[in-house]
């Protein structure tokens, strides 16, 4: 940590304790933002880095719910609303049993850079529930999905608050949540939620946008090197929203995707991914990558427990969740010869595997660049809400992919300005950091 930041990170983390991955988010981010505070010491004394860290708003709430059984269970239920400078908060929902607040926070944190280098005017937050959708039925998912909008009604709006998918939050997610809101607030109110069903107000290609963002991001860094994703082989992590439409996308491009996993265990298929037969046993029938493995045939492997990253690869895109790759997966992918990793997931690599992959030379696509086509699109299907219109696939994947080489040439162009050529990590943070501290400091000390 530079000399100039250090007081102002034992203040963050004296004041948010127990909260590791928030730590290590802030970490990740004060350890880059020196030169920036150095060539600009305007920003340095508005004090906008103390500022930023604390989120504007964080609230929790009881979520009471019964089961199918009639039993009563209470879930707690987080929404940190942390910046908007640029526009409403923006950001998803989790469900899952890990979720507490010191993982929304650093979730939220890094939207609010994220969301910056998308351009697109959104601010950052992020919510969600240690609620586990795990083998609960649909009726169960919406008695809760209902509880947790009735509290949160209150504090979103198409101008306020526009939450999403994350994981364990998809589109039948986002169906009850958004039911529940128009019913308590008597509006119809599209752009309130993003990730919305196709019949009413979603957008097409927001499904896709994130793994198709993240892929579309690692053929540009392979091209600052003069090589092409058609023909590498690719590792992807998850068996979800951005494994799924990573692997489809990889192999639109010729690459190929062989593998994919979930908490339990990954499977490698030497013949290539097959997309509809994983779709269709995650997406309908909500199974696992084991059931893939079986049903797959004699090119499928599924590894139980274990770790994708020791499937030798050109290209990896870790897409399930925080700290999935640590410095040894790290130091494996480099032995087998890795090119790039492009974070398809927040935070999966470790701040060690970073290094690792650093000094060896490998190209490094962080999360708040590499994934943002997910919240881009969902900002694309605000726009057509505000505007009642639907766009076809084609218009909003073209707009995607002009926003994905856009943020990486800014994000390369920031790292060189700064004199670290190549530190995509660097050249993220001090362009995300850049438009949203401009624009608090042009609007007063807020
Ligand atoms: P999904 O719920 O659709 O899928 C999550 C996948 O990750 C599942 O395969 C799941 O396996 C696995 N996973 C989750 N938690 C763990 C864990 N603790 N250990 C091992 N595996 C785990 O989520 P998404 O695909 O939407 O999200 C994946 C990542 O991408 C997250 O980091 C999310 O924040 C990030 N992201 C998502 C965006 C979006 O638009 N959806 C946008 C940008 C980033 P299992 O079923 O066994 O838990
Ligand atoms: O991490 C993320 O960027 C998301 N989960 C998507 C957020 C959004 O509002 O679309």
């Amino acid at each position: 940590m530079p000399a100039l930041l250090q007081p102002l990170h034992a203040e963050v983390l004296r004041r948010n304790p127990g909260e590791p991955e928030f730590h290590q988010a802030l970490g990740e981010v004060l350890e880059t933002l020196e030169p920036v505070l150095t060539a600009r010491p305007e920003l340095l004394e508005a004090r906008l880095l103390e500022r930023i860290v604390e989120p504007e708003r964080q609230i929790i709430f009881r979520v009471p719910w019964q089961d199918d059984q009639g039993r009563i269970h209470v879930n707690r239920g987080m929404r940190v609303e942390f910046n908007s400078a640029l526009g409403p908060y923006k950001g998803g929902l989790r469900f899952h049993p890990s979720v507490n607040l010191g993982i929304v926070k650093f979730l939220g944190f890094e939207q609010i850079f994220k969301n910056a280098l998308t351009g697109l005017g959104i601010g950052g937050g992020k919510g969600g529930s240690d609620f586990d959708p795990r083998g609960r039925s649909d009726a169960e998912v919406m008695r809760f999905c209902q509880s947790f909008m009735t509290e949160l009604h209150r504090h979103l709006g198409e101008h306020t608050d526009v939450p999403a998918g994350d994981i364990g939050v998809g589109g039948r997610e986002i169906g009850y949540l958004f039911g529940q809101y128009r019913r308590i607030t008597n509006r119809w109110e599209a752009g309130v939620l993003t990730g919305k069903g196709l019949g009413w107000g979603g957008s097409l290609a927001r499904a896709e946008a994130t793994g198709y963002g993240n892929v579309l991001f690692a053929a540009e860094m392979l091209k600052t090197r003069g090589a092409d994703l058609a023909g590498q082989r690719v590792t992807v992590s998850g068996s979800g929203n951005v494994a799924l439409y990573s692997i489809q996308k990889a192999q639109a491009l010729g690459a190929h995707a062989v593998t994919a996993s979930d908490s339990a265990g990954y499977v490698v298929d030497e013949k290539g991914i097959d997309l509809e037969l994983l779709q269709q046993i995650k997406e309908v029938e909500r199974g696992r990558v084991s059931d893939y493995a079986e049903r797959r045939g004699p090119s499928a492997r599924y590894v139980p427990g274990g770790s994708v990253w020791d499937v030798p690869t050109d290209v990896a895109l870790p897409s399930a969740t925080q700290n999935e790759l640590d410095a040894d997966a790290a130091r494996t992918l480099v032995r087998n010869g890795v090119k790039a990793v492009s974070e398809g997931a927040n935070m999966p690599t470790t701040p060690e595997a970073v290094r690792v992959l650093r000094e060896a030379g490998v190209l490094f696509g962080p999360g708040k660049a590499a994934n943002a086509g997910g919240v881009a699109t969902s900002a694309l299907e605000m726009q057509q809400n505000a505007g009642r219109e639907a766009w076809s696939f084609s218009e909003v994947e073209d707009r995607l992919a002009f926003i994905m080489r856009d943020i990486h040439a800014t994000v390369r162009d920031t790292a060189e300005r700064y004199g670290a050529p190549g530190d995509y990590v660097l050249g993220a943070n001090i362009a995300g950091f850049e438009r949203v501290a401009d624009a608090m400091n042009a609007q007063g000390l807020i």
